[in-house]
Formats: structure tokens, C-alpha cells, sequence
């Protein structure tokens, strides 16, 4: 397992994030934030493969955490050779995420 913590997962796409040469997860959770569940952990999370995916630790990032995101792909909308996040999520919400490299 490489992570337990999304309240709803809901999609997922896979892409070479920060061009190491192996993809990382980019994972949607579309639950909602409210009194029956306080810990829900709506957005975007991010994972990037360690050298080995089976035993390495790998990095997280949560991307977006104010609104439920359904699905997103990947994308370079910029063309200066990064790929960025496209999401849509609720209320009606196509997002980009410009990747700013690390
Ligand atoms: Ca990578
Ligand atoms: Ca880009």
C-alpha cells in the first residue's frame, strides 16, 4: 500500500512529475469536508515513486485541499517541458496546476 488516507478516492493518473524518469501517482479525492466527516481529505494528492515503488518511501503532496477534485490528467499547457495537473472538480471547476518543478 502507498497510502490509506484518502476519504474518497475517486480517480487516478500517472505521469513523470518532477522528470526523474518514473511516474508518480496523482490521485483524486472528491469527499467532502462536513459535520459527519470532519477528517474528510478532499483535492489533489500527489505521490512520487521512489527508486523502487515495491519497498522505497514514497514523497506525498496534497496539491489542492479546499475543494473535491473528480478527475485529473496530465498535460504540459505551458510547453516549457514540465507537465502540469489538469483537474475538474466540484462546482463546476477546471483547475490547473502548473508544475513549477522542484
Ligand atoms: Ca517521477
Ligand atoms: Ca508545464
Amino acid at each position: 500500500m502507498i497510502f490509506d488516507e484518502v476519504t474518497s478516492g475517486h480517480e487516478i493518473a500517472v505521469l513523470d512529475l518532477n522528470g526523474d524518469g518514473r511516474v508518480d501517482i496523482v490521485a483524486n479525492d472528491n469527499s467532502r469536508v462536513s459535520e459527519r466527516s470532519p477528517n474528510a481529505t478532499p483535492g489533489v494528492h500527489v505521490f512520487f515513486s521512489p527508486e523502487d515503488p515495491a519497498t522505497g518511501e514514497w514523497s506525498y503532496v496534497r496539491i489542492e485541499s479546499e475543494v473535491a477534485m473528480n478527475g485529473c490528467v496530465g498535460g504540459d499547457m505551458n510547453q516549457d517541458g514540465r507537465p502540469d495537473i489538469i483537474c475538474s472538480g466540484a462546482g463546476n471547476m477546471i483547475k490547473w496546476y502548473e508544475n513549477l518543478g522542484m
